[in-house]
């Protein structure tokens, strides 16, 4: 099962989910293999490491890693360059130090955008766009990459016009909705949606471009994506949402023809952007970091939310409601397991020696180290609260 990407979990240790949500080539698969790619330079000089967790996570990065490189050498790049997603596939990685049993498990779901809108001529597997709904409902963090050149190249009316469909606004909205609904239910867990614009290499000028249009970026993201906010906000109320721009290519810039082309499938208007590579051609990818610093701090905080539960427990103030919440919270229930799993280890490795347990400990307080010294980490200035 492992092979294709299909999803089984390792019983009994943490896990989180993270969903990606978007059209058909805005950047899903861009944006999981930039995350994981570049994961190495943002962990440099700390006890961490960002791994795959089965051959075929590995295999699919660097696959998608070589063609990323190939077309920067071939010199031009167009949204059709990079082959679509052709099913659902759960990227499986561990964040680690290097230390048997102190790890976190996160998992990642692509899917082929075309699912969100299937046209008359092709069908939609239900049954896995199904699974594929409920994974993105029940994960932590919700990713939405946005085409930032859609919204900033609508000048005209008619591209107003168009730009929601092509985003496909409304099933992201849809999808969105129905994360945050589950998110209330489980109101004491972290929450996270980031909202990610992707192809946005013209509009800032901290990665070799030399125009800066970050403001008017961030107002077009706003306006176009306010009712994916509120719906958030109004289901989730303590979710956070960021808006975290991102380069997966860096080296490249809209060039030659950018032109809103009538769409011989539904009617509308369909833009054509291509991009040309700037030298050095070399892929330099930006604001990945940041994303991963915002997961590492819903990560941190999840692990001192429990923490403080197991502190009431100990003072016997709460251990009822902590117990009910327990069964309720699915996610926290998970984080306590894990918790619970590496203390229960310490306690038989006490009975076996106190020198191995005291090693133990030392290591799961590394571990925790790790995380809190990521989560402090400074975001860049792209990032901002929505
Ligand atoms: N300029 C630029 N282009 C990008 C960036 N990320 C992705 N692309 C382009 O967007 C195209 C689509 O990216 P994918 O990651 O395959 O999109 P997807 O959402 O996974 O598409 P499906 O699998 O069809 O749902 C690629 O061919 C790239 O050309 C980026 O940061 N900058
Ligand atoms: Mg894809």
């Amino acid at each position: 099962m492992a092979e294709d990407g299909a999803l089984s979990e390792s019983p009994g240790q943490l896990g989180f989910g993270i969903g990606v949500v978007g059209p058909s080539r805005v950047g899903k698969t861009s944006l999981i293999v930039s995350i994981i790619a570049d994961a190495p330079r943002v962990l440099a000089g700390m006890p961490a490491s960002l791994r795959a967790r089965d051959p075929w996570t590995e295999g699919a990065v660097m696959r998608r890693r070589n063609e990323l490189d190939g077309s920067v050498k071939a010199g031009s790049f167009e949204r059709k360059a990079l082959r679509g997603t052709e099913k659902e596939a759960y990227y499986k990685l561990a964040l680690e130090t290097g230390i048997a049993g102190v790890s976190v498990d996160l998992t990642l779901l692509d899917f082929p955008g075309w699912w969100l809108s299937p046209g008359a001529d092709i069908r939609r597997p239900e049954e896995n766009w199904r699974e594929c709904r409920e994974f993105m409902a029940q994960s932590t963090v919700l990713l939405v990459p946005v085409d930032a050149t859609v919204l900033m190249c609508s000048t005209e009316a008619d591209h107003h016009r168009a730009a929601p469909e092509l985003l496909k606004i409304a099933q992201v909205e849809a999808v969105a909705e129905e994360w945050a609904t589950e998110r209330q239910y489980a109101d004491e867990e972290p929450a996270l949606l980031l909202l990610v614009p992707m192809k946005c290499e013209s509009y800032f000028a901290d990665n070799g471009g030399s125009v800066d249009r970050s403001d008017e970026l961030f107002e077009a993201v706003s306006k176009s994506y306010s009712r994916v906010r509120d719906v958030v906000r109004m289901n989730a109320p303590h979710a956070q949402i960021l808006y975290c721009p991102l380069d997966t290519l860096g080296c490249v810039e809209l060039g030659g023809e950018t032109a809103w082309v009538p769409d011989r499938e539904d009617g509308g208007l369909q833009l054509s952007a291509e991009f040309v590579v700037r030298p050095p051609a070399e892929i330099s990818v930006e604001g990945a970091e940041d994303i991963l610093i915002a997961l590492c701090r819903n990560l941190a905080e999840a692990r001192r939310a429990v923490q403080q539960e197991f502190a009431n427990e100990a003072e016997g103030t709460s251990a009822e409601a902590a117990e009910a919440a327990a069964r309720r919270y699915g996610f926290m229930t998970n984080v306590r397991m894990w918790l619970d799993g590496t203390r229960a280890g310490l306690k038989a490795d006490q009975a076996i020696t106190a020198a191995r347990a005291k090693r133990i400990q030392r290591k799961l307080e590394h571990f925790e180290h790790m995380v809190d010294e990521l989560a402090a980490r400074p975001m860049g200035p792209r990032i901002r609260e929505m």
